[in-house]
């Protein structure tokens, strides 16, 4: 079942410039980079990307922390991405995140969780529709066929 999904490296990774060996990590284990795009994101589109946490204690940290530096925005596509993904992005409370998860291997504290990723096939839709409104390049890697258990090798 092949998905795609939405990560945001969010300031705090950017800040840290880690972006590019966490990134890595995901096209190591396979992820097709579908899509990338790196912008400051405006009190607006903060908002809409955190709409589900509106009225929440934590929701103007939230958009303060997201709006606060550049972030870079990426589609990831592969076999289950969305549950693979969030599993490798570990536990929102970066302290209790797995070692090995990305949370878990790279922050502590609170909100300073480092990345998002959509956590549902509605939300990965919809988030992708949010952060690349102009669509997305279709193209293939030779190699897909080597990451597959469709058809022959
Ligand atoms: P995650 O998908 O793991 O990034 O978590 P959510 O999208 O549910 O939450 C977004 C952000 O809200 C997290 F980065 C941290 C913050 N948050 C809290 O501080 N407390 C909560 O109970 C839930 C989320």
């Amino acid at each position: 079942m092949v998905q795609r999904t939405l990560i945001v490296f969010k300031p705090d990774a950017v800040q840290r410039g880690i972006v590019g060996e966490l990134l890595a990590r995901f096209e190591r284990r396979g992820f097709r980079i579908a899509a990338a795009r790196a912008l400051r994101v405006d009190k607006t589109m903060a908002e809409r990307h955190y709409a589900v946490h509106q009225g929440k204690f934590f929701f103007d940290d939230l958009v303060q922390l997201i709006t606060a530096s550049p972030v870079l925005a990426v589609v990831l596509e592969g076999p289950h991405a969305i549950a693979a993904v969030r599993a490798m992005v570990g536990a929102t409370r970066p302290h209790e995140a797995a070692p090995g998860t990305i949370r878990g291997d790279y922050a502590l504290v609170g909100l300073r969780n480092l990345i998002h990723a959509s956590d549902a096939p509605e939300t990965a839709v919809s988030e992708i529709a949010l952060w690349f409104p102009e669509g997305i390049i279709e193209y293939t890697r030779d190699v897909e066929r080597w990451m597959t258990d469709e058809g022959p090798p």
